[in-house]
């Protein structure tokens, strides 16, 4: 007897060993390993109680075991935009990314200041990195005529166009069209997801949506479609409409310019996805049909002399120089930028999300929402 429970105790001790020898080998030598496997982590699945809840950390675990993406969670902020950054970033780790670890990237112009980089870093489960945007990548071009884009900006301001007066606003619009896909952060990756300071993810997001863009072969992903404000974008249509005239080949057959235009590309309906949620793929914009088309746009002074939204820009390529169905609706993620809210309303998706958010209230239903259009022709 007292052999074999000799025996038997160091058969455990020895498992015991082994078991823990590996963890520490594992936890130094896999990052995503000691992250998934680390105490402040499972404290994270406890709920105020201390008690479990089954439903939840089956599908978290579910969640950690599985293979990522190639992929990033991207924001662009000022050190002013802190208090925000915070506040959508600790949003989008608890209703996701505690469970897949996915790094984050922050951009800014200036350099990031100390407290802004500890202060976010103190919310974020996993890696945090903070990127300074090249001068050329942001600032206005020496050849842009600055009398006639002050001109512009002026008219703008009497129109009460919002942002009609700021260059700044004007540079980051030309930054995420043409340039955030190109910063060195960013290299190492296919998929980001965009993040705007002071957003809201309402529900729990029980799937990984980079691994869903991945699997069904989709390269971008929006919550809200709607009509851009005409005065910002005068002569967008018409810079676009000579580009495709230039190059066919970049127009596939099964393109969704019926999403884009009621008479078949003459005119533009302005609809387009709102661009503060983005969840998609960066070799698009890195291809030839992209920069082509930025370029194409970008000689033309449009994004000064005018106030051209990434949003449009965006949206147009992504319908035009590909098929319909490498776009995808994420009805099931609710977000909010303000003032609209997207609120899951179907399948269920609200209930077994826990959106906290009010399904009667979604912009899907009001009069300024392209959604219907959308649904007619992507369906
Ligand atoms: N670094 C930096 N980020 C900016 C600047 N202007 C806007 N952003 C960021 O660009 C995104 C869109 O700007 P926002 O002010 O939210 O515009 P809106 O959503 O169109 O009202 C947000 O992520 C902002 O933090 C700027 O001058 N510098
Ligand atoms: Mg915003």
């Amino acid at each position: 007897m007292a052999l074999k429970a000799n025996t038997a105790t160091r058969r455990i001790l020895l498992a015991m060993f082994i078991g823990i020898t590996l963890h520490s080998i594992f936890s130094y030598t896999h990052e995503d390993y000691g992250r998934v496997t680390s105490l402040r982590n499972m404290n994270l699945h406890l709920s105020w109680d201390g008690v479990m809840d089954p439903d939840q950390s089956l599908f978290e675990a579910a969640l950690m075991t599985q293979p990522k993406a190639n992929a990033t969670i991207l924001m662009l902020a000022r050190n002013s935009d802190v208090d925000s950054a915070v506040q959508s970033v600790t949003q989008l780790e608890d209703k996701l990314n505690r469970n897949v670890g996915y790094p984050w990237v922050f951009l800014n112009e200036e350099p990031f200041s100390e407290e802004f980089k500890r202060r976010v870093s103190n919310v974020i489960s996993g890696v945090a990195k903070f990127g300074q945007i090249p001068q050329e990548h942001w600032f206005q071009s020496d050849w842009i005529d600055e009398e006639k884009a002050q001109a512009s900006r002026d008219e703008m301001v009497s129109q009460n166009i919002i942002y009609g007066g700021s260059v700044s606003y004007r540079n980051m619009c030309r930054f995420n069209s043409g340039f955030f896909f190109r910063h060195s952060l960013l290299q190492e990756y296919k998929w980001y997801w965009r993040v705007e300071p002071d957003v809201q993810f309402h529900c729990h997001i029980d799937y990984d949506p980079f691994r869903y863009m991945e699997e069904h072969n989709k390269t971008y992903g929006y919550t809200v479609t709607l009509e851009e404000y005409v005065q910002t974008i005068p002569t967008l249509w018409a810079a676009t409409k000579e580009f495709i005239a230039g190059h066919p080949e970049h127009i596939p057959q099964d393109n969704s310019m019926s999403y884009l235009s009621y008479d078949n590309g003459d005119s533009y309906n302005l609809c387009h996805f709102w661009s503060n949620f983005q969840i998609a793929d960066m070799d698009f914009w890195r291809g030839e049909a992209y920069i082509q088309y930025f370029e194409h746009l970008d000689s033309t002074g449009g994004f000064y002399y005018e106030r051209w939204g990434d949003a449009p820009v965006h949206s147009i390529a992504a319908a035009l120089f590909q098929s319909k169905d490498k776009i995808h609706f994420f009805d099931d993620i609710g977000h909010e930028h303000r003032p609209f809210t997207h609120c899951p309303q179907r399948d269920g998706a609200w209930t077994r999300g826990k959106c906290g958010c009010d399904p009667e209230r979604s912009f899907d239903d009001t009069r300024w929402s392209c959604l219907e259009r959308r649904e007619r022709i992507f369906n």
